[in-house]
């Protein structure tokens, strides 16, 4: 780490905040970053101070030593891959462990986030119920329950082998890529308990350290507010 400040721009409740959150943590530097909570009230995140970093006016947005990142997978990648020997290493550097912490990773990413977050969370989240069209939504639940069973035959595997974690013995990035994902299901309807495998990977990792400092803020204070919306 060099003695400039890594700066963070993030909101409370975005899952690619937390994502990279979690990772800043593991590593040990979450507490020397200078955190800049952006508000999307205020649309904060379209201020020039954001914009000139990121485009697209989004967050995470994200400066290491003068070197400007975005997009979170991206920083991620970055902080392990430059600081892999920091903290936890969350990539093995072994052939076979890193294939198939790479593998779930990037599973997590293309298949879990298109075909349960948004193909029907942001859909239900988007369009007002009267709006939505019942042929197209069976659908879309239909994917969403196959992509999520699938995520829950892995866990049993890995529970059945006596493991935790999504590959093998160790927390690695594919849980960081994975496990926000999951809990945003939850936050916004995701009835866990008729995943039972899921729900003890979800109860577990909610008391690791990293997680549960980073646990997006907002959350806390608004639990069930949102719980029924998208029914899974
Ligand atoms: N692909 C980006 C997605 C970033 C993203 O969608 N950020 C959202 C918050 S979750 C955002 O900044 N939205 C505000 C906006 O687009 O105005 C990543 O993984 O970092």
């Amino acid at each position: 780490m060099s003695g400039e400040k890594m700066k963070l721009y993030w909101f409370s409740g975005s899952t690619p905040c937390w994502r990279v959150q979690i990772v800043l943590e593991e590593k040990g530097f979450y507490d020397k970053v200078d955190l800049r909570h952006v508000d999307f009230y205020k649309q904060e995140q379209k201020s020039a101070e954001v914009t000139k970093l990121n485009p697209r006016g989004q967050v995470p947005t994200f400066v290491d030593d003068g070197i400007n990142i975005n997009e979170s997978h991206a920083i991620c990648d970055y902080l392990e891959t430059c600081y892999g020997d920091y903290g936890k290493k969350l990539i093995p550097s072994e052939k076979e462990g890193m294939s198939r912490v790479l593998q779930r990773m990037h599973e997590a990413h293309n298949n879990f986030q298109h075909a349960v977050i948004e193909n029907i969370i942001y859909y239900c989240l988007q369009i007002k119920q009267e709006n939505r069209d019942q042929e197209l939504l069976e659908t879309k639940y239909e994917i969403a329950r196959k992509e999520i069973q699938r995520w829950e035959d892995y866990l049993m595997e890995v529970h059945e082998d006596g493991q935790t974690y999504l590959v093998g013995e160790d927390f690695s990035m594919a849980d960081i890529y994975l496990y926000p994902h999951v809990a945003f299901c939850v936050r916004f309807g995701l009835d866990i308990s008729k995943y039972p495998e899921l729900a003890k990977y979800y109860n577990t990792l909610a008391q690791r350290h990293s997680i549960q400092k980073t646990w997006p803020p907002t959350w806390k204070s608004s639990e069930d507010i949102y719980r029924f919306l998208v029914p899974l």
